[in-house]
C-alpha cells in the first residue's frame, strides 16, 4: 500500500483563522440575537497537515471601538490553553450581554507543535453580534390591528380571507436633549434599529424603501407560546433634520409603512372545512413595531406601534392566502404609501385601534433561526401548449417559491392568472394532488398608461407554491410580451436561508439525480418549519417526517438553528398535552374531529428524542440536548404502556401510523403496510429509550440514565418475547421489521441476529430488490443490509442493488419517471403517467429521501465518530457496480471529504482503489480500508491524504432470488 500525506494547497499562504462566528449562525455579523453568553467557533485555513490547536486568545470589544485600534474599550482578553475551536464558551469573567449590546470578538490560536515550530495565527477578522430586546420591559410597542368594523365587514363568516393591510406612521427625528440642534440631527444619529413582528406576515418599508430581505417574516412558530421578531439596521433609512433634506428649515417627515397579511397566524391551514380551517392562532392580523433612533450622545428616540399617528388602509393584495395564492389589483396601488409623498393622502387611512401589549404568555424571540429568503431565480425551460389549448411553462424542476411576471403590457383591468402544479396529467395541469389548495395567483393590470417603457412587473409577497408547471392565462390577450413568455416569467425559489453543508456525486447519474432530488425536497420543505409537503392543503410540521429525515437533513444543509427553534415549539406544544407532542407542530389540527385530541403515536412522537439527537450529532452542541432534555423525558414518560403482560411495551390498542406508506399499503390506507404497526412502535420505543439514556449519561443525569437503561433492557426482552422466534425470525417477516431490529440492536443472541440478517438479505433478493419500506423503515433498510453484510453474505451489495433498482417500487423508479424531487409514495406517478389515485400523493415529500444518508455514510463512507465531527470515520463500501464516489461535508471544523475511484489493477491485482480523504484542521480521521486490504485502518490528522490499495470487488450485479430459489 502506498500512502502519501499532502499539505493543504495554499502551503505558502499564512495560517489563519477563518469563519469566526457566534453560536450556530452562518454569518459572522449578527443583529438582534438572544444569547447572552454567545459561544464562538472558528475554523482554520492554510495550516500545515496535522494541525491541532494548543490554545487560543480571545478578545471582546465594545462595538463602538474600531478594531484596528485595540486597547480602546476592550471588554476582555483571555488566553486559554485548550484544543477547543468549536462552541468555545463566552469568557467566564464577562457579564451577560444586555439588551441592545453590540460587541466584536476576535481570536487567534497556536498549534500543538513543539515550541520552536509553533504556528500562531494572526488575529482573525472580527465577528460581531448585537443583542435584541431581551426583556419584555424593553418593549414599549403594543399590538395594533385594523378597526373591528373591518372584521365585521369582511368576516361575514369565519372563512372569508382578508386581504393585505397597510399600516403607516409619520414621525420626525428630533434629538430630544438638544432641540436647538435639530438641523444637525442627521449627523447626530448614530444608529437606528427597527424591532418588528406581526401576528401574521409582514413586509416593512421606511421612507419608501423596503427594510430587510426576509420572506414571510416573522416566520411560523407556535404563536400561542412564541413569536419571533426581527431586528433591522435602518440607520441609513432615516431622514434627520439636516439642512440638506429639511423642508423649509423644518425636519423632513419620516414614514414607516408595514404591509401585514394573514399568513400562518390566521390564514387557512390544514384540510379541514373552511369554517374551522382559519384563525388558528387569533381572529385577525396585528402588528408590533418599535423603531429606535440612537443619537451619538446615547439619547434615544423611540417610535412605537402604539403611537396615535398610526393609520391603516387596505392594500392592493386582495387575497393573500398561503394555500390559495394571491390576488393583486395593481389599480388599487397607493403610490407613496410608505413615503411622505402627498399621494398617500389620497387613500382612506383610518385610525388604528391599540389592542394592548402582547400577552406575557407569549415569549418574544429573536435571532433564533435564519430567516426565509428568496434564494434563487429559475427560468422556464419550455413552453407547452396543451391539447385543450392552455399555455403552460415548465421550469424543469419541482420547486417551492412563487412566480414573477415581468414586462407585462396590457389594458387597465386586464387579468393574468398563474396556476401552479407539480405534474402534468394527460398533458394538462395535474391539480388533483393539490386537494383544496388553489395555488393560483391573479394579477390585475394597472394599464398601459402606467406601463409604458418596461411594462408592469409583479410578484406575490405573502404566498408560496410547490410546483414545476405554471399555467398562464390572460397573458396572450393584448400583451406584448406574449411572444417572449419564457423570458418574462420566472420562479423565485424561497426557503430558510441555510448554508449548504455538502455535496455527493458518483459514477451513476441516476443516483446523482436521486441525491439532487433529496436536496430539492429538503429545500422545498424547509420553509420556516420542516414540513411534510409544500403544495397541497397541508404544508404542516408533521413530526414523523422530520424524525426520520433529520440526520439526512443535517448532512445536506446547516439546519441546526432552524430545527432547534422548531424543537422549542415542539416542547411548548408538549407542555400543553401532558408531554405528548401533537402530530403536527405548530398544532393546527386542534379542531380536527380525529386528530383534535392529541394522542401519543410512535415514530411521530419519537421526534422529541430523535431530532435533537440528530442535531447534537451534527453540531456537537450538548446544549441542544440540555435544552430538550425535559421534552425527551416527558415524551418517554407519556408513552402509554400495557397494563398487564408486556408492561414495558406500547399499549397495543392505540392508533399507530406504523410504517406509513410502505409500498404494499393500499392507496386509501397508508398505515396498512406489511409490518405490524405495534411492532414498529415498540422497536422505536427501545431506540428512543436507548437514545434518551445516552443523553442522560452525557448530561450526567446518572439516575435517569440508569432508569432508562433498565427500562430499555426490559422492553428489549419483552420485544423478543412478543415478536421474535428463538431462531431469529420476526413475526412481521418484512424488510422494515428486520431493518429496525438490526439497526436498533433488538436481538438477545448473536445467533438470532445472524439469522435475521440472512433473512433480510433473502427477503430483499427474493423481492427482486424492490423496496418494501415506508417512512419508518426507509432510513434504516440500507444500513441494516450493510450491517448484515459485515457478517458475510453480501449484504452491502444487496443494499446497493436496492438503491440502484429501477423497477417500481424503488427510489430510481421515480428518477426514471422524470422526478426532480422525492415523492411521497414510490409510485406517486404510475407507470402509465397517471397520478396515483391515493389521497396522499405529493411529489415533494422528503421522508423517503432519508436514504441519502446511506449514500454519504456508506457509499462515500463519511461518518462522525464523535458528535460534531472532531473525530471522523472514512470507511467507504466499495462495490455496487460504482466506479467512483465523492462526498464533501462542511462540518463545524471545516471540510471533510471522501473520494474513491476504482481503476484497473496493476499486474496480478484485480482492481485498484484510489482514495482521497480530506480532514479539516484540529480534527482526525480513522480511514478504514475494504476488507482484505493490507492495512485494515489508519488514523490521520488534518490535510488531504491519498491512498491506493489493491482490492477485490464483489461481482456485480447481484442476482435476485427467483421463484424457484
Ligand atoms: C400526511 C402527511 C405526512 C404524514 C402524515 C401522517 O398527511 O403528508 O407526511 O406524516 O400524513
Amino acid at each position: 500500500m502506498e500512502a502519501t500525506s499532502q499539505q493543504q494547497q495554499q502551503r505558502h499562504e499564512q495560517p489563519c483563522i477563518a469563519g469566526l462566528r457566534f453560536e450556530h449562525y452562518s454569518v459572522a455579523h449578527q443583529l438582534g440575537t438572544q444569547a447572552v453568553r454567545p459561544r464562538l467557533s472558528w475554523k482554520f485555513a492554510n495550516v500545515p497537515a496535522g494541525f491541532v490547536q494548543l490554545g487560543y486568545e480571545l478578545e471582546v470589544y465594545d462595538s463602538t471601538t474600531i478594531i484596528t485600534d485595540p486597547g480602546q474599550k476592550i471588554l476582555h482578553r483571555e488566553v486559554v490553553e485548550s484544543d477547543q475551536s468549536v462552541l468555545v464558551p463566552w469568557p467566564a469573567k464577562l457579564p451577560d450581554l444586555v439588551s441592545r449590546q453590540a460587541v466584536f470578538a476576535r481570536s487567534r490560536a497556536a498549534d500543538a507543535e513543539a515550541a520552536q515550530n509553533t504556528i500562531r495565527t494572526p488575529w482573525s477578522e472580527p465577528a460581531s453580534i448585537e443583542t435584541g430586546l431581551l426583556d419584555r420591559g424593553d418593549w414599549q410597542g403594543q399590538l395594533i390591528s385594523s378597526p373591528p368594523s373591518w372584521g365585521d365587514e369582511c368576516q361575514s363568516a369565519a372563512e372569508t380571507p382578508r386581504g393585505e393591510e397597510l399600516y403607516r406612521a409619520e414621525f420626525d427625528v428630533v434629538q430630544p436633549a438638544t432641540p436647538a440642534a435639530v438641523e444637525e440631527a442627521q449627523r447626530q444619529i448614530r444608529s437606528a434599529r427597527l424591532y418588528i413582528t406581526a401576528q401574521g406576515v409582514y413586509e416593512a418599508e421606511i421612507n419608501g424603501r423596503r427594510v430587510g430581505d426576509e420572506f414571510l417574516a416573522p416566520g411560523w412558530t407556535e404563536y400561542r407560546s412564541r413569536l419571533r421578531y426581527q431586528c433591522y439596521d435602518v440607520t441609513g433609512y432615516i431622514h434627520g433634520g439636516s439642512s440638506s433634506n429639511s423642508v423649509g428649515g423644518r425636519p423632513r417627515k419620516n414614514v414607516i409603512g408595514v404591509r401585514v397579511a394573514e399568513g400562518w397566524f390566521c390564514g387557512r391551514l390544514s384540510w379541514l372545512d373552511d369554517s374551522i380551517a382559519r384563525n388558528h392562532f387569533g381572529e385577525r392580523p396585528a402588528l408590533l413595531a418599535q423603531l429606535e433612533v440612537t443619537f451619538v450622545d446615547g439619547a434615544r428616540q423611540v417610535v412605537v406601534s402604539t403611537d396615535s399617528s398610526w393609520r391603516v388602509t387596505r392594500g392592493p393584495t386582495l387575497l393573500a392566502e398561503l394555500y390559495d395564492g394571491e390576488k393583486y389589483d395593481a389599480r388599487l396601488e397607493i403610490e407613496g404609501w410608505s413615503g411622505a409623498e402627498k399621494h398617500a393622502a389620497a387613500a382612506q387611512w383610518e385610525p388604528v385601534p391599540v389592542r394592548g401589549p402582547l400577552p406575557d404568555t407569549v415569549a418574544l424571540i429573536t435571532g433564533e433561526a435564519a430567516p426565509v429568503r428568496r434564494i434563487e431565480v429559475v427560468r422556464p425551460v419550455q413552453r407547452i401548449t396543451t391539447l385543450s389549448g392552455k399555455t403552460i411553462l415548465d421550469f424543469g424542476q419541482n420547486l417551492v417559491g412563487y412566480t414573477r411576471i415581468k414586462r407585462v403590457r396590457a389594458r387597465r383591468g386586464h387579468k393574468i392568472t398563474l396556476s401552479h402544479a407539480e405534474v402534468l396529467e394527460k398533458g394538462e395541469l395535474g391539480t388533483r394532488p393539490l386537494r383544496k389548495a388553489a395555488n393560483r395567483d391573479e394579477y390585475t393590470c394597472k394599464g398601459s398608461d402606467s406601463s409604458a417603457g418596461e411594462g408592469e412587473t409583479w410578484e406575490p409577497r405573502f404566498t408560496f407554491h410547490g410546483y414545476r408547471y405554471v399555467q398562464v392565462e390572460g397573458n396572450n390577450d393584448n400583451n406584448d410580451n406574449n411572444g417572449d413568455l419564457l423570458s418574462c416569467v420566472e420562479t423565485v425559489v424561497c426557503h430558510t436561508d441555510m448554508a449548504p453543508a455538502g455535496s455527493f456525486s458518483c459514477s451513476d447519474e441516476l443516483l446523482n439525480r436521486l441525491h439532487a432530488n433529496v436536496t430539492w425536497s429538503m429545500r422545498g420543505n424547509f420553509l420556516s418549519i420542516p414540513t411534510d409537503c409544500p403544495q397541497r392543503d397541508e404544508r404542516l410540521g408533521w413530526t414523523g417526517d422530520i424524525a426520520m429525515f433529520a440526520p439526512t437533513a443535517t448532512l445536506l444543509y446547516n439546519c441546526t438553528d432552524m430545527l432547534r427553534g422548531w424543537l422549542r415549539d415542539l416542547a411548548a406544544e408538549q407542555a400543553k398535552h401532558a408531554g405528548v407532542p401533537p402530530l403536527v407542530v405548530p398544532n393546527v389540527l386542534t379542531r380536527d374531529p380525529f386528530f383534535g385530541r392529541v394522542t401519543p403515536v410512535a415514530v411521530w412522537g419519537d421526534v422529541a428524542v430523535l431530532a435533537p439527537w440528530a442535531l447534537y450529532q451534527a453540531s456537537g452542541d450538548v446544549e441542544i440536548l440540555r435544552e430538550q432534555y425535559q421534552s425527551m423525558l416527558d415524551w418517554v414518560a407519556a408513552i402509554p404502556r400495557n397494563k398487564t403482560g408486556n408492561t414495558h411495551l406500547w399499549k397495543s390498542s392505540l392508533l399507530q401510523l406504523g410504517d406509513w406508506l410502505d409500498p404494499s399499503a393500499p392507496p386509501d390506507n397508508p398505515a396498512g403496510g406489511k409490518t405490524d404497526a405495534i411492532l414498529v412502535a415498540d422497536a422505536f420505543l427501545i431506540h428512543t429509550l436507548d437514545t434518551t439514556a445516552e443523553v442522560a449519561a452525557l448530561l450526567h443525569q446518572n439516575t435517569d440514565a440508569e432508569r432508562l437503561r433498565r427500562e430499555a433492557a426490559s422492553a428489549r426482552s419483552q420485544f423478543a418475547h412478543e415478536y421474535l422466534t428463538p431462531a431469529g425470525r420476526l413475526v412481521s417477516d418484512s424488510q422494515t421489521a428486520y431493518a429496525l431490529a438490526i439497526v436498533f440492536g433488538l436481538f438477545p443472541s448473536p445467533a438470532q441476529r445472524r439469522h435475521a440478517c440472512d433473512r433480510l438479505v433473502y427477503l430483499v433478493r427474493r423481492n427482486a430488490f424492490k423496496i418494501g419500506t415506508g417512512f419508518a423503515g426507509t432510513p434504516y433498510i440500507c444500513e441494516a443490509l450493510t450491517l448484515a453484510g459485515h457478517q458475510g453474505g453480501g449484504g452491502e451489495d444487496v443494499a446497493y442493488a436496492l438503491l440502484r433498482n429501477e423497477e417500481c417500487p424503488s427510489w430510481l423508479y421515480s428518477v426514471k419517471m422524470g422526478a426532480t424531487t422525492i415523492w411521497e409514495r414510490y409510485d406517486s406517478m404510475l407507470a402509465d403517467g397517471s397520478v396515483n389515485p391515493g389521497e396522499m400523493t405529493s411529489f415533494n415529500h422528503y421522508a423517503l429521501g432519508a436514504v441519502a444518508r446511506w449514500m454519504w455514510e456508506r457509499a462515500a463512507g463519511l461518518k462522525a465518530l464523535e458528535a460534531g465531527w472532531r473525530r471522523i470515520q472514512v470507511a467507504p463500501v466499495v462495490g455496487g457496480g460504482l466506479t467512483r464516489v465523492k462526498a464533501v461535508h462542511y462540518t463545524p471544523y471545516g471540510k471533510v471529504g471522501s473520494q474513491w475511484v476504482l481503476e484497473e489493477g496493476e499486474e496480478d491485482e484485480e482492481e485498484r482503489l484510489r482514495m482521497t480523504v480530506t480532514v479539516p484542521p484540529n480534527a482526525t480521521a480513522e480511514v478504514v480500508f475494504p476488507a482484505g486490504s493490507e492495512t485494515e485502518k489508519l488514523v490521520v490528522g488534518s490535510g488531504v491524504h491519498e491512498f491506493s490499495v489493491a482490492v477485490k470487488v464483489p461481482a456485480w450485479p447481484v442476482k435476485p432470488i427467483g421463484l424457484f430459489g
